[in-house]
């Protein structure tokens, strides 16, 4: 069975250009076919930077983004492997084309001229769109809470991507089963270098410790760790003195 996968990540400050740069390859991609590049596709939005459009959407509607807002959801949209290869080791075009296709009217529905980019991605493992949204609300302020905000928004949206894909013969997981998980984990795989190079501002310890203190807690964690080895040489120092006199 396949399935249609849906992930977001969101993007505050670097992070916007950062992944831009990446959906665009004007930054070395190592998990990407530099061969393949040509086969990628912008299917919405332009070749400018991400930051750029993002920033003058956001400057559009008024708003003056604070250091720590998202100013962009990043979305991930795709199907297993296999629902573009058919067992088989080619992938079939008419698939991807389809598949380009609903995702476009998912975004264009969904979130409007919200979605400043989408990409299509041939050149890493498996097809998939990446799809940039400005959280924008109906105020004209950044809200991704209104969008992305709670477990419930998140699988209404999972919900509804996989209710377009259904026409493609694409199932949406049971939530928090194996086959969603394996199928996740499998996406990810294919995605992986990408997912290393972004910082997760979800794991960032707010607010983020400097080095310097990091460099502290450091000094004080190898003092300790010396202090008990000192201890532990000084406890045996008697054996051994012991074991040289005998
Ligand atoms: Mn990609």
């Amino acid at each position: 069975m396949a399935y249609a996968i849906a992930r977001i990540a969101k993007l505050k400050g670097g992070s916007v250009s950062g992944s831009g740069k990446h959906v665009d390859r004007t930054r070395e991609t190592p998990n990407a076919d530099r061969h393949k590049k040509h086969e990628n596709k912008t299917l919405i939005g332009d070749e400018r930077p991400l930051r750029e459009v993002v920033t003058e959407m956001i400057e559009r509607h008024g708003g003056k983004p604070r250091r720590d807002s998202v100013e962009c959801v990043e979305l991930m949209l795709a199907a297993s492997p296999e629902h573009f290869t058919e067992g088989r080791d080619e992938i079939n075009p008419e698939r991807v084309r389809e598949f380009t296709g609903k995702t476009v009217e998912f975004l264009r529905e969904q979130y409007g001229g919200r979605c400043v980019k989408a990409v299509l991605h041939m050149d890493e493992k498996t097809p998939h769109v990446q799809a940039f949204v400005v959280p924008i609300d109906e105020r004209g302020k950044l809200n991704c809470k209104s969008f992305f905000g709670s477990r419930e928004k998140l699988r209404r949206f999972q919900d509804a991507f996989a209710e377009k894909m259904r026409p493609l013969g694409l199932e949406r997981g049971m939530e928090g089963s194996r086959a969603t998980h394996t199928d996740v984990q499998r996406f990810y795989g294919v995605i992986k270098e990408e997912v290393r190079l972004r910082v997760i501002h979800e794991r960032v310890p707010d607010p983020p410790r400097s080095a310097e203190s990091h460099y502290e807690s450091s000094i004080q964690r190898v003092g300790r760790a010396n202090n008990t080895a000192n201890n532990r040489c000084r406890d045996r120092k008697p054996c051994v003195a012991q074991h040289r006199s005998q």
